[in-house]
């Protein structure tokens, strides 16, 4: 049975500082499961399709700058409400607002440095749209979560 699929993406700041591992592992702890990942670096164009919803903002210029500057991991999670639960866990876009426990509250301090990406919930389309942006089909496996019988009821 497949649940719900979220669009997540560790940033360069945080693939630099070696919390790829540990932002993986809070989705893992959680019971989410891991249906795609890659280590990848973004080129100016991936870049501004990605964020093509804050072209007009003062700050597009330097998120970009900022995402394309190292690697980075893409990655889609799957779970029963995953795309609120995923934005739950990585807590307010201004780490100085995120409570501690979350992603961005316990590992960030500011606004331009935030560690994670994550599709929005209230934005219906993000997680296909960003999903396509960076995987095929066919990098998206299906199988078997054996955790599931324990964390579902
Ligand atoms: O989805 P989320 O990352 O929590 O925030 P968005 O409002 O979509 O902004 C994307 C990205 O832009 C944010 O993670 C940091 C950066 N940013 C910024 O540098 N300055 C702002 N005033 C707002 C957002
Ligand atoms: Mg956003």
């Amino acid at each position: 049975e497949q649940r719900e699929r979220t669009f997540v993406m560790v940033k360069p700041d945080a693939f630099q500082r070696g919390l790829v591992g540990e932002i993986i592992g809070r989705f893992e702890d959680r019971g989410l499961k891991l249906v795609g990942a890659k280590v990848t670096r973004l080129s100016q164009k991936q870049a501004e399709d990605h964020y093509g919803e804050h072209e007009d903002k003062p700050f597009f210029d330097d998120l970009v700058e900022f995402i394309t500057s190292g690697p980075v991991v893409p990655m889609v999670w799957e779970g029963e409400d995953a795309t609120r639960q995923v934005r739950q866990m990585i807590g307010a876009t201004d780490p100085a607002e995120a409570a501690p426990g979350t992603i961005r509250g316990d590992y960030a301090v500011d606004l331009g440095r935030n560690v994670v990406h994550a599709a929005d919930h209230e934005d219906e389309g993000a997680n296909e749209r960003e999903i396509a942006l960076f995987f095929d089909d066919d990098e998206l496996v299906e199988y078997d979560f054996h955790e599931s019988t324990w964390l579902y009821d």
